[in-house]
């Protein structure tokens, strides 16, 4: 397991120890590993080595750190891709997941400032407010509220938002959704977030704000979102510019 006598550093050696119990599943995704204490006396070596090695594969993300709780095993994070407007289901359908939604959230109401020049509204039209939890086979991913104009939707109710929101307005209502602009900031998870993402307040989490539009144009959906940050990471292509 560690050999002193070995050129290579005791803290790489138990690093390397840790990633093998990682990946042969002896330790998996959010177990707790053992205090630094007991990990330095089984191995019979300083605190102060354990402790770099930890901190090591912490800052590869293999393991995170709960204050005050101790230091767990990572779980394995979505790579979502940032190319083509696809759905929330469609997402996890792709991963072999069964996507779900837990609505907690549904309004028809008068748009703010913000909307009605979002949307070019009128002061009389409404917009439906919803707020849903993100399930993938019954975790909790993300928390989603969506702007979307009634008069783009009008039958929206909240038993077809029990599925897919994309299906419905494209399968059932012929809407033909064309681009979205999107953005993503790193944030902070606040009490609310924590108690429907079974994080802890303080948690890192992405914010993302989409844009969806029309193919003529004309705006569809104001989507702001929080995704836990120990389950996504974005991928994008790029290229040289020339
Ligand atoms: C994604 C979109 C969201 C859209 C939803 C539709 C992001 C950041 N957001 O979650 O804008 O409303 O998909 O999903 O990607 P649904 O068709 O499964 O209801």
């Amino acid at each position: 397991m560690v050999n002193k006598k070995s050129p290579l550093p005791l803290y790489y050696q138990i690093e390397e120890h840790i990633k093998a119990l990682i990946e042969s599943g002896e330790l998996k995704p959010g177990d707790v590993l053992p205090s630094e204490r007991e990990l330095a006396e089984s191995f019979t070596i300083s605190r102060m080595t354990v402790r770099q090695a930890i901190t090591n594969l912490v800052n590869k993300n293999l393991l995170y750190r709960k204050k005050g709780s101790g230091t767990y095993v990572s779980h394995k994070k979505f790579e979502q891709s940032l190319h083509g407007l696809t759905s929330f289901s469609e997402d996890m359908r792709s991963r072999g997941l069964d996507p779900g939604n837990k609505l907690i959230h549904f309004e028809l109401s008068s748009p703010t400032e913000e909307l009605i020049d979002h949307f070019t509204l009128e002061e009389d039209d409404l917009v439906y407010k919803i707020k849903r939890i993100r399930l993938a086979n019954g975790e909790p991913m993300a928390i989603e509220t969506s702007y979307i104009p009634v008069k783009l939707l009008p039958g929206l109710s909240q038993k077809v938002l029990s599925s897919s929101l994309y299906r419905y307005a494209e399968e059932e209502n012929g809407i033909k959704l064309g681009h979205a602009t999107q953005s993503l900031e790193a944030s902070a998870a606040t009490e609310e977030d924590a108690k429907h993402l079974q994080l802890d307040a303080g948690d890192p989490v992405l914010f993302i704000q989409r844009e969806t539009f029309l193919e003529d144009g004309a705006p569809f959906e104001l989507v702001k979102s929080t995704y836990r940050g120990d389950k996504y990471k974005y991928k994008m292509n790029i290229e040289r510019l020339r």
